[in-house]
């Protein structure tokens, strides 16, 4: 017996047919047997929204005439994915829409194909927070994303024929975009520079320059709780569009000088900020949309009141501050109380107190903002002066408490020179959490231990989530199907706890080769779509062993590259015969930031690694290595449910969660992994023994760089690292130019910060205990099973329960 808890369409088929006409003839103006299949597209993201707008209308209705404390998710990044078969799994619909599509002459898989991906985010963070708004509006729980509409998301990544990461921009925006709707009424004025004087004993603020900042709503559809949120992301445009008496002298370029200095804000995802524009230019984003986003939630929640009684703000919306890029709304929301609505500042700051909340990503000191104090006085002089204040009054408070002169010279919010954003949005929010245990654990331990020891009260953990629709169901529709067969029911897609009622099931021989057919199937699925894709040969009956994420040195991908030279050296050298060999086939994606060099090198090497191991008959079907460039959600969805193997190899104590880590768990994959991040509590439910633990903890990374790395110890002590190292060095995989890898190389030597020499070891030595299980196919996989029915904790959906329990206070709408 299955119960559906989607929602129910109201449309047939053949009616969700007409309703496409209708947008192809009247939107597009073609006729289905004119129309190309992005036309098709564009009409049926149209009819869905459609299907959403009441929903839509009666959320936000409800939710301003209602007690129910919102939730404003401020985040600089919403990596949010193709819309298209979301929103038709939300809306109930997509049946009927296969059904439609066809039925007009159109594949559903070239119409699927028409959608463009927004690259929004750069990986993780801005993954998250797209399934917090998901999970939110699964719950019922009235909520904004605010952000910002980058007119180019993160760069297209490419490789040239030596190996090396190429950027593109990627203009996402080239081609019609059916799902934000662009909100011209309802715009705000941000503004920047100038100076503050006293008129009448008050501060005022003269800004030099303004620029208008337009929302673009996306409608973010509950899964089977009928409610509908929204996404507010916010587009930079030019109050003066163009300077006609400049243009009329023939002054062509500097006549547009205005608008492109406005537009620019919104430009582009993390511009460069080595240089001091680049740094003006993110300040000014990170402004432009925590001002527009905060005076846009007093226009909902006190329509047309010319004076409102804010001191009810906090009653009415919760701004989490995703990490440090939105703290600036910290002293602006101070800004309007007191400018705006002549609140003092005692009042102002009682609000702003309450209203806000930091969740800390990052365990790395240098991932945490630090502005210029030049920089915000000249862009935005009267925060500066709020900044001072809080300062001071956060002194005196630390004075109060008795807390020692050279602490609270550590604990500066304002240092003279510069602002330090995490420390200015621990102390003016409510609740500060890690994002993970052991990370929130070494927040309170290390990176904020000073406040931790004043404000004990204020922190907090929420281990991070992800979304079962998107992650599952619409990745995985086989394994979806099979739990939904396993449990009789689907309604694990909204309480993913459910899925423990699969582990008795791991006994059961039968189910478990049903799960291994949902893989192996997923596997010829993922083999077709990187030949069609990439033009790999991909042999789906190899193991799949996969590492996806940023290319970060803590997140060590050069331990997974050595590791694999070390493999293919022994193969050559015949230190190990080919059939004792189990053939592998490991995909690598990952993005480097464009000015980080040895990540970049690192990319360089893993592709030329492929280069040479793809190309040697002496391993041929035992090893083979494929970097898919330019990953992102899309090439995730293929991807994890084809994976056996994955890597959560980051040195212990760095990564601050993952989250990749979740999904693969939850697709059937088994993980090889430190402890580290998430990793630990996903250990500790799936099982020590159905997890590949290996190399150092946290207090041992410690207790090393205490006594002293020196990685060339491990070098000299193991000679298959050694090899594997000289390898790279003497350019086997640089055509014999030995220089091309010399930078890294000298780098592991000498210096090794994340310490991959030392965990060398550990690493290659669990390779064996990972093949010894997957020769058994049935004990693989029921482990792997183990690992599906024991990782529904890790449901975004849960992670948001837990925000509303410890740190917002609210609920879903009655
Ligand atoms: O590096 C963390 C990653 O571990 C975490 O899963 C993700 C979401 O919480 O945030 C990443 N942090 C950043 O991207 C920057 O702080």
């Amino acid at each position: 017996m299955t119960e559906i808890t989607a929602p129910k369409s109201p449309v047939t088929a053949a009616e969700f047919a007409n309703e496409i006409r209708e947008q192809l003839k009247y939107t597009q103006g073609v006729t289905p047997e004119q129309a190309k299949p992005a036309d098709v597209y564009v009409a049926v993201s149209a009819a869905v929204r459609r299907h959403l707008v009441d929903s839509w209308m009666k959320t936000q209705a409800d939710m301003v005439n209602g007690n129910t404390k919102a939730v404003g998710y401020l985040s600089a990044e919403f990596l949010i994915g193709k819309q298209l078969r979301n929103a038709l799994l939300n809306a109930g619909l997509t049946e009927q829409f296969n059904e439609a599509v066809e039925s007009l002459g159109f594949s559903v898989q070239d119409v699927v194909d028409a959608e463009y991906e927004p690259g929004l985010g750069n990986g993780g963070l801005g993954r998250l927070a797209a399934c917090f708004i998901d999970s939110l509006a699964s719950l019922g729980v009235p909520a904004f994303g605010y952000g910002i509409q980058y007119r180019y998301g993160i760069f297209k990544q490419e490789f040239d024929e030596a190996g090396r990461q190429i950027e593109t921009p990627d203009y996402w925006l080239a081609n019609e975009e059916p799902w934000g709707h662009i909100d011209y009424n309802r715009d705000q004025k941000v503004s920047f520079g100038g100076e503050v004087v006293e008129e009448n004993g008050r501060k005022v603020w003269k800004p030099a320059w303004s620029v208008r900042a337009v929302p673009v709503d996306y409608m973010v559809p509950g899964y089977a709780s009928g409610r509908v949120n929204t996404l507010r992301l916010w587009a930079a445009k030019s109050y003066d569009e163009f300077d006609l008496l400049t243009f009329n002298k023939s002054e062509y370029l500097d006549a547009v000088k205005p608008q492109v200095k406005a537009e620019n804000i919104s430009k582009i995802l993390y511009p460069e900020d080595s240089t001091p524009q680049g740094k003006a230019l993110r300040l000014e984003q990170q402004y432009f949309f925590v001002s527009a986003s905060i005076h846009d939630a007093i226009r909902v929640f006190y329509p047309g009141q010319d004076k409102p009684d804010l001191t009810t703000f906090a009653d009415k919306i919760t701004f989490q501050l995703n990490d440090t890029h939105p703290v600036i709304g910290i002293p602006e929301l101070m800004r309007v109380l007191m400018d705006e609505y002549g609140y003092d500042w005692d009042t102002a700051w009682t609000i702003t107190n309450k209203t806000f909340n930091y969740t800390c990503h990052t365990l790395l000191p240098e991932a945490l903002e630090v502005w210029p104090s030049k920089l915000i006085g000249e862009l935005l002089p009267r925060h500066l002066e709020i900044i001072e204040k809080i300062n001071d009054q956060f002194e005196s408070e630390l004075k109060a408490k008795g807390v020692a002169d050279e602490t609270i010279k550590d604990m500066a919010i304002y240092t003279g020179d510069s602002v330090r954003m995490a420390y200015l949005a621990t102390y003016g929010g409510s609740h500060v959490n890690g994002v993970a245990e052991l990370h929130s654990q070494l927040l309170k331990d290390v990176t904020l231990k000073n406040f931790s020891d004043v404000y004990p009260g204020k922190f907090t953990n929420v281990t991070n989530g992800v979304t079962p629709r998107r992650f599952i169901k619409l990745a995985n529709p086989r394994l979806s199907d099979l739990i939904t067969e396993g449990l009789g029911t689907d309604r694990w897609l909204s309480d993913l706890e459910l899925l423990k009622g699969l582990e008795p099931l791991a006994a059961d021989d039968e189910f478990v080769k049903k799960f291994a057919a949902v893989k192996q199937a997923n596997k010829v699925d993922f083999a077709n779509y990187a030949k069609r894709e990439y033009g790999f040969d991909i042999d789906p009956n190899t193991m799949i062993n996969t590492m996806v994420k940023r290319l970060h040195e803590y997140k060590r991908q050069a331990l997974k590259i050595l590791a694999l030279i070390a493999r293919y050296a022994d193969i050559k050298s015949g230190r190990l015969s080919a059939d004792e060999v189990l053939p592998r086939t490991v995909v690598f994606g990952a993005k480097a930031a464009p000015g980080y060099y040895l990540a970049k090198q690192t990319i360089q090497l893993i592709n030329n690694v492929a280069r040479v191991v793809n190309n040697d008959p002496d391993v041929k079907g035992k090893l083979n290595v494929y970097f898919p460039w330019n990953y992102n959600v899309r090439l995730a969805q293929h991807l994890i449910p084809a994976t056996d193997l994955d890597e959560q190899i980051s040195q212990a104590g760095k990564e601050a969660s993952g989250t990749g880590n979740m999904k693969f768990a939850l697709n059937g994959a088994m993980t090889v992994g430190t402890l580290d991040g998430a990793n630990v509590e996903i250990r500790e439910r799936v099982g020590a023994e159905n997890f590949f633990l290996f190399g150092m903890t946290v207090d041992e990374v410690d207790a090393l760089y205490a006594a002293g790395y020196d990685p060339k110890k491990y070098y000299d002590a193991n000679p298959r690292l050694r090899a594997a190292i000289d390898m790279v060095a003497d350019g086997t995989f640089s055509n014999g130019d030995k220089s091309v890898y010399a930078d890294l190389v000298h780098d592991w030597l000498t210096k090794d910060w994340f310490m991959t020499l030392a965990d060398f070891g550990a690493y290659t030595d669990i390779q064996a205990e990972i093949e010894a299980l997957y020769v058994q196919p049935l004990e693989w996989n029921r482990k792997a099973l183990i690992n599906v029915a024991n990782s529904g904790y890790f449901s975004s959906d849960r992670s948001i329960e837990d925000y509303l329990e410890r740190i917002w206070k609210t609920g879903p709408l009655a």
